[in-house]
């Protein structure tokens, strides 16, 4: 039998959507006492209406309370594709930006198999030792790859996602790369406004993606894994000067040899790159995701880079030029889309093309000519 699915959830949406509702109601521990109190009051007649909208106080509220379920679903109303959805998602956006900001956003790239996931999980719950509350978006650009890796991380994260204080979320990721872009953003700052104080971005290593991910997050990261061949693994130099750190994942039984090998490599590598951040030299580790070795390491660098940037005013310069990016980006976005949907332009292009192509105008006239 076919199961009924709530309103919210976008036709077509594949298996690998989240459209089942986390059972628990659990309160965030940092949060508005108040807030929470009145959220628990409401929250029996929220669960009632799992199958209606919810207002924006609604799910205000149930974000601020740190209530997964109303995260997972003002989650999906952010990356929902109709009109009548995209209103109250923006106007909920604006409402929380108040209570956003206050994390380590933390992207993590690299080959798939590196790791990435593995070592979410076991950061994960090294980090909620230390009394940390993550939360994890993973982004895949291709739907087919992504059906398979979200059931990948699903076990690869399954002490993490049983967690009370983290929270596990992969991104749809159909769609333009501006619409991931913006999805990605806002579904970030929805976890901050719930309270996550890091959030951990997965993505896999292909072309623009990385660039998409170093422009959210505060600290980037490259995995790698040793002796795979080619030293760089398909990954393009360029993406070496993104990066705040490289680690070279698999460092147990008898791989540790290649991976100090292999990181001997690359931090003499690293040596003639540009830095990604101003006067934090990017270097190489090795660690053991599988076996927890080293991924203590990895927290204390991260929180010598946060000192960092804070103290030199890095930090908050690179979030105000990553809110202008974002912003450029969708206006960019937005005039292009006005543009083609006016009346006939198809047509209108069609024809302009065809008269470039037989030489009777050039491109330049061309270009006038659809502006006006
Ligand atoms: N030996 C070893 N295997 C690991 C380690 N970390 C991950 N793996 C294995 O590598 C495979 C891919 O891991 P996964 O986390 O899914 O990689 P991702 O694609 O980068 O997210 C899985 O079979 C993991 O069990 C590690 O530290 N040591
Ligand atoms: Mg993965």
């Amino acid at each position: 039998m076919k199961k009924k699915l709530p309103e919210w959830v976008p036709e077509n949406a594949g298996t690998g959507f989240t459209t089942h509702i986390l059972p628990l109601y659990k309160s965030r521990n940092n949060s508005n006492p108040s807030i929470v109190q009145k959220h628990i009051k409401d929250t029996g007649e929220i669960k009632k209406k799992i199958n209606e909208s919810l207002s924006l106080s609604e799910y205000k509220e149930g974000v601020l309370a740190k209530d997964k379920v109303i995260l997972a679903r003002a989650i999906t109303l952010v990356e929902s594709n109709a009109d009548k959805h995209f209103d109250l998602a923006q106007e909920l956006i604006k409402e929380i930006l108040p209570f956003t900001g206050n994390s380590i956003r933390i992207g993590i790239t690299g080959v798939p198999g590196a790791g990435k996931s593995t070592f979410i999980e076991t950061f994960g719950l090294h980090i909620i030792e230390l009394g940390k509350s993550p939360a994890v978006l993973a982004i895949d650009p291709s739907s087919t790859v992504s059906k398979g890796s979200i059931l990948g991380d699903k076990t690869r994260m399954e002490t993490l996602s049983k967690n009370d204080n983290a929270f596990i979320r992969p991104s749809p990721s159909s769609g333009n790369l501006g619409g991931v872009t913006r999805k990605t953003k806002e579904t970030l700052l929805l976890c901050e406004a719930a309270g996550f104080d890091v959030i951990l971005i997965e993505t896999v290593g292909v072309g623009q993606n990385e660039v998409t991910v170093r422009s959210m997050v505060d600290f980037f990261l490259l995995m790698l894994i040793a002796g795979a061949g080619d030293e760089l693994q398909g990954i393009k130099k360029g993406v070496f000067e993104l990066a705040d750190a490289i680690l070279i994942n698999k460092a147990d039984g008898n791989n540790i040899i290649a991976t100090q090998t292999t990181n001997t490599i690359y931090n003499n590598t690293l040596h003639y790159l540009a830095d990604a951040t101003p006067g934090w030299k990017t270097k190489s580790y090795t660690c053991s995701a599988k076996n927890n070795i080293g991924i203590d390491n990895i927290w204390t660098i991260i929180s010598q880079f946060v000192d960092y940037t804070k103290k030199t005013k890095i930090f908050q310069d690179r979030r105000h030029q990553q809110t202008i990016t974002w912003f450029k980006n969708m206006l960019h976005e937005e005039v292009l889309n006005q543009f083609y949907k006016k009346d006939n332009m198809k047509s209108k292009l069609d024809t302009v093309i065809s008269e470039i192509l037989n030489q009777k105008i050039t491109p330049v006239v061309g270009v006038k000519k659809m502006m006006s």
